[in-house]
């Protein structure tokens, strides 16, 4: 028998939303969003029905990378509030029954951090050995042949005049490598998890985590790797080390803290092995799937490479569709989907089936599911004009202000003179979020009732995942717990698809994607990108 739900951890119970905070809601007219704001608007993630809020950096910031240059890790930048509007978010949050995961961003700083300031003060600064500095080669060119992330033609090292050395920097040159081989920086960095949690934070989402260890003897990458950039390539011994280390902090806390790892390898395999043996992270982000094509075959892989990858460490799998760094899966589904000669309004119109199907799809895998602010309301990426863009690495249509009404400001009312920092995704006037709240059939009202049919149903929560054999390009699977059953199918073409499985028709239908009141027997058809989730 299973154990109850009750002693089963909350992370892997857990649905869990990302707020990218300047851009969920505004409580103070400037145009970007704050803590203030996303108080604001708990109660309406309670009632779509998540579990837990995964917030984006509102650390002091330059904002040379919109807050994963951190400055100070343990205050709030002023843009965003102070610490007593955190607290007063956490509690409210508590209160309503959310989980509160933060942001730690753990292998670089900003270059405004005093840490780096005192670094590049001298060559015996207190601080020099914090982060990663090497003497030139002898042509005077960088260390190692290392490329930074976002402009894949730049080295990651800038020359630093004043003290005649390089630095290492993964990302941005303001974002300058942390030396995680310095014993100071890991206990430095282990207090700021300790700030957070002894505000009662439930957790961390740490950034670009598989980076605090780096091979030493800093070796070229490998020549077959040009173009890709060093940050998806890093992956050594130490690191492990480090996040045991970490672990035991989280561990030795009450109220199951967690932590949930973005660690930007490509494979399976390599992000499975930083769950340890249930002794490194609690969760990690596996990126494939995100990268994957709506088509089933690819899906069935994913779900195969996760299962083989980490169920032999009893690893917890987690599925994102989208995120704050990549383009929204609606519009790359959609893009995907782009038929020669057809006209992008009937694309678009064709794209909100699947991002309904996706839907249920995320929220029906084996794992915990990452749903990303905005995904509820079928939003596509904003297209953003050359002149409004920001992103150092062209990140901003994904990154569009959430609508909240159809009015002309959508929910931000700022000063004359003032915008958004980024515009509008398209067709705000009618996909807002109070439109969507006002329409039951809506993309809004589907995830809410496929969170609470997921909620009601625990073989979907906790239940194993078998592949079922189905029709090309439908994908299904059953989710079973204990003596209880249901049954996932996935019409991933855009074409009516029969599913000669006798024994399914006629089954509940406990969730459609497509229909708000779905007729209560199966029919054996499923639609044009469509999903059904069916008891038994
Ligand atoms: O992203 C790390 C990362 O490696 C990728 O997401 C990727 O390199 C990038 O988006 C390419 O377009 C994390 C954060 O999620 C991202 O927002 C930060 O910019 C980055 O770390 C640096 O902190």
């Amino acid at each position: 028998m299973t154990p109850p739900a009750d002693d089963i951890p909350w992370w892997r119970r857990a649905v869990f939303y990302q707020v990218y905070p300047r851009s969920f809601a505004d409580s103070d007219g400037d145009g970007v969003g704050d803590l203030d704001g996303i108080r604001a608007h708990l109660a309406d993630l309670a009632w779509l029905g998540v579990d837990a809020l995964w917030i984006s950096p509102f650390f002091r910031s330059p904002m040379a990378d919109f807050g994963y240059d951190v400055s100070d890790y343990c205050d709030v930048d002023p843009l965003f509030g102070d610490l007593a509007t955190f607290d007063a978010l956490v509690d409210e949050a508590h209160r309503l029954g959310l989980r509160v995961v933060i942001d730690w961003v753990p292998n670089h700083t900003s270059d405004q951090h005093p840490w780096f300031a005192d670094a590049a003060s001298s060559r015996d600064s207190a601080h020099r050995d914090w982060y990663v500095w090497r003497d030139p080669e002898p042509d005077g060119s960088p260390p190692n042949n290392w490329v930074a992330a976002f402009d894949l033609t730049a080295p990651a090292w800038t020359f630093h005049e004043p003290t005649g050395q390089w630095y290492l920097h993964l990302f941005e040159s303001a974002q300058p490598d942390l030396n995680w081989d310095e014993p100071a920086v890991e206990a430095a960095m282990l207090d700021t998890l300790r700030f957070w949690l002894d505000r009662g934070v439930d957790g961390f989402r740490a950034d670009v985590v598989h980076g605090i260890g780096k091979d030493p003897a800093l070796p070229d990458d490998p020549p077959d790797t040009a173009g890709i950039p060093h940050c998806a390539l890093n992956d050594q011994p130490v690191t492990h080390e480090r996040l045991r280390t970490i672990r035991t902090l989280l561990d030795g806390y009450p109220g199951e803290r967690m932590m949930v790892g973005e660690v930007f390898l490509l494979s399976t395999d390599a992000v499975a092995t930083y769950y340890g043996h249930d002794d490194e992270l609690h969760l990690a982000f596996n990126f494939p799937p995100l990268f994957a094509p709506w088509l089933a075959d690819r899906w069935a892989r994913c779900i195969d490479d996760a299962r083989r990858a980490l169920d032999p460490r009893g690893a917890w799998p987690t599925w994102v569709l989208s995120n704050h760094d990549n383009v929204r899966h609606r519009s790359r589904y959609d893009r995907a989907a782009g038929r020669a000669g057809e006209d992008a309004a009937t694309t678009a119109r064709r794209s909100e089936p699947r991002a309904r199907a996706a839907a249920v799809l995320l929220l029906t895998l084996r794992g915990s599911p990452f749903v990303y602010q905005g995904d509820e309301l079928g939003l596509e990426d904003a297209d953003v004009p050359e002149e409004r863009r920001v992103d150092p690495g062209g990140r901003d249509g994904c990154r569009a202000p959430i609508p909240w009404d159809g009015s002309p400001d959508h929910g931000w009312p700022t000063a004359p003179g003032v915008s958004t920092w980024l515009p509008f995704p398209p067709g705000a006037d009618a996909r807002n979020r109070a439109a969507l709240a006002a329409d039951p059939g809506s993309i809004l009202h589907l995830y809410r009732r496929a969170l609470s049919v997921r909620r009601a149903t625990p073989a979907l929560v906790l239940g194993d995942l078998e592949v079922l054999p189905s029709p090309d390009g439908t994908l299904a699977y059953r989710r079973r717990l204990d003596g209880d059953a249901c049954t996932v199918l996935v019409n991933f073409t855009g074409e009516e698809v029969d599913v000669t499985a006798p024994e399914l028709v006629g089954a509940a239908v406990l969730l459609a994607s497509d229909d708000p009141a779905p007729a209560s027997g199966w029919s054996g058809t499923l639609g044009p990108d469509q999903a059904v989730v069916l008891h038994g």
